[in-house]
C-alpha cells in the first residue's frame, strides 16, 4: 500500500518524488513551518494524516496519536505533518525512538543536529504542547513550528503586515508574541528594528518580492510575509513574478484500494511558488476515464470540484467500476497558472455490488475492517464461482492470501488461469491482473477449487 506523490514543474515534467504509507481518514491540512539555525527550512501548508514513520536512528513506529497510552486517537499530529513535508520538499530529518516515552525525539532536520545543550523543540499555534509530537492531534488551520534550541528561546515571535506595497510606500509590519499578543521591540525585520510597540517602518526603492522575517537572538524567527513591492500602476505582484507555481499531486494509487476502503477517496496536492509572490488558490476538475462497470455513462468531459479555493486537498466519491483523473490548476498572486493532470484511478467493485458481481452460492460474506467495503467473500468448498462484466482492457482481483489458501480458476473471455491464493498477504492485496484484453466488454469468472479457503474482496475493470 503506497500513496504516490508527484511533483510537476511548470513544464508539466513529471518527476517521483517519495513515497509514504496512506492511512486517510481525516487528514488535516496544516502550516508547517521548520526553524534552523541560520535559516527557514520549511514554510508551507502541508495535508498530513496519522501514519507510520520511520527514521534512521529510530526505526519504524506508528506516528498517529495511538502513541499516547493516556488517550490513543488515530489521527494527524505535528510529527508525522514534519515527515509529510520532509518527503514533499526533499529535506532530511532524523529522531530518536523512546520506548518509555512512545515517541520519536527530533534530533536532526537537514544540517541542524541537536548538540548536548542544544535540542529541537516544537509549537502547535505557538504553545508548547506537553505530549509528544506523534501523540497529540493536530487540526486543519493549525500552525506546526519545530525550531532548533527552542528550549532557550524566550519567545517564538510572529510578523504581521501588508501583502502589497508601492515603490517607496511606507510599510508598517508589527512584531508580537505569538503565543500572548505582546508587542515585541527590538526585533529585526529587513534590517530595521522594532520600537516598543512592535512596529518597523520599512520601504523599498525597488520593484521585487521580499521575504520578511522577524528575527531577534533571544527568540525563534518568525513566519514569513510575502511583500510584492511593484510600480504606481502595477497589478500586485505582476511586476516580479511571471513563474506560474509547481504542484505535486497525490492520490491513493493506480487502485483506490491501494490506500483505502471505500469509494471516498482523498485528492490532495502541495503547491510551491518557490521565490515567488506565494500561492493564491487552487481549482480542481474531475474526468471520468473509463465506464468500467458499463453503465453507459462515461462522461469524458472535465467538471469543476473546486473553484479557486484555499485548500490543499478534497475527498471525492467515485462510482464502483470506473476510473477517474483529475486536472489541479494553481495560481500565484500574480495570476500566472500551472495546471498538471494526475494519474488515472480506478475504483473497484466491492462483493456487496450484488448487481455488477454476481456470487454463486456456497461464498459466505464476512466483515473485515480493513477490507474494501469493509467486507469480503470467503468460501472453503469447491465450486462456489462469480461472475462480473466489464469493460475496459484488464481487471485486477482484489483479495487476501492465506496461510491455508485454496486455490482459484480465474477465466477472462474463455482463457483460463488457476491461482494458489496460499501464503501471506495484507488486506487489499492484488491477487491477479488479466492480460491485455481488446477494449469494449469481457465478462471475468472465477471457481473456488477447494484446497483451502479463498477470500475475495473486489473486483476492478483498468481503463
Ligand atoms: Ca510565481
Ligand atoms: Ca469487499
Amino acid at each position: 500500500m503506497t500513496d504516490r506523490i508527484r511533483r510537476a514543474a511548470p513544464v508539466a515534467a513529471l518527476v517521483l518524488v517519495a513515497c509514504a504509507p496512506a492511512a486517510v481518514a481525516a487528514p488535516a491540512t496544516v502550516t508547517v513551518r521548520v526553524e534552523g539555525t541560520n535559516r527557514t527550512i520549511y514554510e508551507g501548508p502541508v495535508t498530513t494524516d496519522g501514519h507510520v514513520v520511520t527514521t534512521a536512528s529510530g526505526g519504524t513506529h506508528p506516528c498517529d496519536g495511538t502513541n499516547d497510552p493516556d488517550d490513543p486517537v488515530f489521527g494527524p499530529t505535528p510529527t508525522g505533518a514534519l515527515d509529510d513535508a520532509a518527503k514533499l520538499a526533499g529535506f532530511p530529518w532524523d529522531g530518536t525512538w523512546s520506548d518509555s516515552f512512545m515517541d520519536f525525539l527530533v534530533t536532526r532536520v537537514a544540517e541542524d543536529s541537536a548538540t548536548t545543550t542544544q535540542f529541537w523543540g516544537y509549537f502547535v499555534n505557538y504553545a508548547s504542547p506537553s505530549k509528544g509530537g506523534c501523540q497529540l492531534l493536530v487540526k486543519t488551520g493549525d500552525e506546526v513550528l519545530f525550531a532548533f534550541d527552542a528550549f532557550s528561546k524566550a519567545r517564538a515571535l510572529k510578523l504581521a503586515g501588508p501583502e502589497a506595497a508601492r515603490i517607496g510606500e511606507a510599510v508598517n509590519v508589527t512584531v508580537t508574541d505569538g503565543l500572548d499578543g505582546s508587542p515585541q521591540a527590538g526585533a529585526s525585520v529587513n534590517g530595521v528594528p522594532t520600537g516598543s510597540d512592535g512596529v518597523a517602518t520599512l520601504s523599498f526603492p525597488e520593484r521585487g518580492i521580499y521575504r520578511l522575517k522577524a528575527e531577534r537572538a533571544d527568540s525563534v524567527r518568525s513566519n514569513a510575509i510575502v511583500l510584492c513591492v511593484d510600480p504606481a500602476e502595477a497589478v500586485p505582484c505582476s511586476s516580479s513574478d511571471a513563474a506560474g507555481p509547481s504542484v505535486a499531486w497525490r492520490l491513493p494509487g493506480r487502485l483506490a484500494s491501494d490506500g483505502g476502503r471505500s469509494r471516498t477517496i482523498l485528492v490532495s496536492w502541495q503547491v510551491d511558488d518557490g521565490p515567488g509572490s506565494g500561492v493564491a488558490y487552487s481549482s480542481v476538475e474531475v474526468r471520468e476515464v473509463a465506464d468500467g462497470a458499463g453503465r453507459g455513462h462515461a462522461a469524458s468531459e472535465w467538471r469543476s470540484l473546486l473553484d479557486r479555493a484555499r485548500v490543499n486537498a478534497l475527498h471525492f466519491r467515485g462510482e464502483a467500476g470506473d476510473a477517474y483523473g483529475f486536472r489541479i490548476t494553481a495560481a500565484d498572486r500574480a495570476a500566472n497558472t500551472t495546471t498538471v493532470e494526475t494519474d488515472t484511478v480506478a475504483i473497484p467493485v466491492d462483493d456487496r455490488s450484488r448487481r455488477l458481481w454476481h456470487f454463486s452460492r456456497g461464498w459466505s460474506r464476512v466483515r473485515a475492517e480493513r477490507a474494501w467495503g469493509r467486507t469480503v467473500m470467503r468460501t472453503t468448498k469447491s465450486g462456489p464461482a462469480a461472475r462480473f462484466g466489464f469493460r475496459g482492457t484488464r481487471v485486477a482481483l482484489i483479495g487476501r492470501k492465506l496461510a491455508k489458501g485454496g486455490r482459484l480458476r480465474v477465466t477472462v473471455d474463455r482463457r483460463s488461469k488457476i491461482l494458489r491464493l496460499r501464503g501471506r498477504s495484507g488486506y487489499r492485496s492484488i491477487l491477479w491482473t488479466s492480460r491485455r484484453l481488446g477494449s469494449g466488454g469481457h465478462s471475468l469468472n472465477v471457481r473456488s477449487l477447494g484446497g483451502g479457503t479463498v477470500e475475495l474482496d473486489a473486483v476492478a475493470p483498468l481503463p
